[in-house]
């Protein structure tokens, strides 16, 4: 049985959006390997999203969660906690839930347990206070691989599930989450806000705002939104996209030109109670908080074909068009020396 170990320290920080506006931020980092000394240089370095949690299905995952404490905020002396969203059957000690069990106070550790049998699209975020600090980007996505990826004969072949039909080529995160300035400038300056008044006005998918979403890490000056959000790939790839939405509000992602093939939902393949196909098309998925969504396409004709969010508010940055929750899928001709499209891929 393989283990997976993986330490996140609770703080933090301050991320930017493309209109040059900051925003406070609570978040985790990871701080895997770091010897203990050295774990309080990553205070106030919280990122959005929290980082990625990868697993095999079967494997041990030992999670360790230290609380470094707020350098913007040293007066909040509020504890954290990780809950993974979506986790089948979790005892209450690592489900993460401080009512049910306890959270983890400022210079402490806790190592969650999970041993993951479930493949598929997740999510985990803080449930200390989960409005507030679910709001202020205690939000992370995380991944089961199924085990028919370790069976010799599908050996370094890629699959969502435990299906050979959910093979495929590249794998895109769309995590879908909102912003409410006032809600983030409120809780910098240590003031009380009513969570009844939220009002996002920052759209946001893997935690950055177009036209940010395009750009490669390597092209960003975001240090602390290490995300891209561009879907590339070419022609006749199959190509799966793995929705999280972990906002307070539903959204509909659209892209046209691009027949999506929704295949799973909350990590469970579409399938009726008698086993019937439930699996449908769509250009457009609605997903609504909480839900995880996984959608395969085949790459069509080359070109660009944006991804963006329906309601037209929310590809604003704070009301200014072009921003928010677009992307791009840039789907490029085969390079010489790949096998040709297969005949009825696409178009
Ligand atoms: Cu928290």
């Amino acid at each position: 049985m393989a283990q997976v170990r993986k330490r996140l320290g609770a703080t933090d920080g301050k991320i930017r959006m493309p209109d040059g506006s900051e925003h406070y931020i609570f978040g985790f980092v990871d701080i895997t390997g770091v010897p203990d000394d050295r774990i309080f240089d990553f205070r106030g370095k919280a990122q959005l999203l929290s980082p990625l949690i990868e697993a095999y299905q079967g494997d041990e995952v030992f999670l360790t969660l230290t609380n470094l404490g707020m350098p913007g905020r040293p007066d909040l002396d509020d504890g954290h906690t990780i809950h993974w969203h979506g986790f089948p059957n979790q005892i209450p000690v690592w489900d993460g839930v401080p009512e049910a069990s306890m959270s983890v106070p400022v210079a402490r550790d806790l190592t969650y347990y999970y041993r993951p049998l479930d493949p598929g699209t997740y999510m985990y975020h803080c449930h200390f206070e989960p409005v507030e600090h679910i709001q202020m980007g205690m939000v992370g996505p995380l991944i089961v691989r199924p085990e028919l990826e370790k069976r010799p004969q599908y050996a370094r072949r890629r699959f969502a599930y435990n299906y050979a039909w959910t093979e495929f080529d590249r794998e895109f995160l769309v995590f879908l989450t909102e912003l409410d300035s006032t809600a983030h400038r409120m809780v910098e300056e240590a003031q009380p806000y009513d969570w009844t008044e939220y009002r996002p006005d920052y759209f946001l998918i893997n935690g950055r705002a177009y036209p940010d979403t395009v750009r490669r890490e390597h092209e960003s000056e975001l240090p602390f939104q290490p995300y891209s959000a561009r879907i590339n790939a070419y022609r006749g790839e199959r190509v799966l996209l793995r929705f999280v939405n972990l906002g307070f509000q539903q959204h509909s992602v659209q892209v046209p030109g691009i027949s999506l093939t929704v295949i799973a939902r909350d990590a469970q393949v579409l399938r009726g109670t008698a086993g019937e196909d439930l699996i449908f098309e769509r250009d457009t998925v609605y997903i609504a908080p909480g839900e995880t969504l996984d959608a395969l396409f085949t790459a069509p004709v080359p070109g660009t074909y944006p991804l963006y969010c329906r309601n037209l508010h929310r590809i604003t940055n704070a009301g200014a068009p072009m921003g928010g929750m677009i992307t791009e899928v840039v789907v490029r001709p085969r390079p010489l020396g790949c096998p040709p499209v297969r005949e009825g891929e696409n178009e």
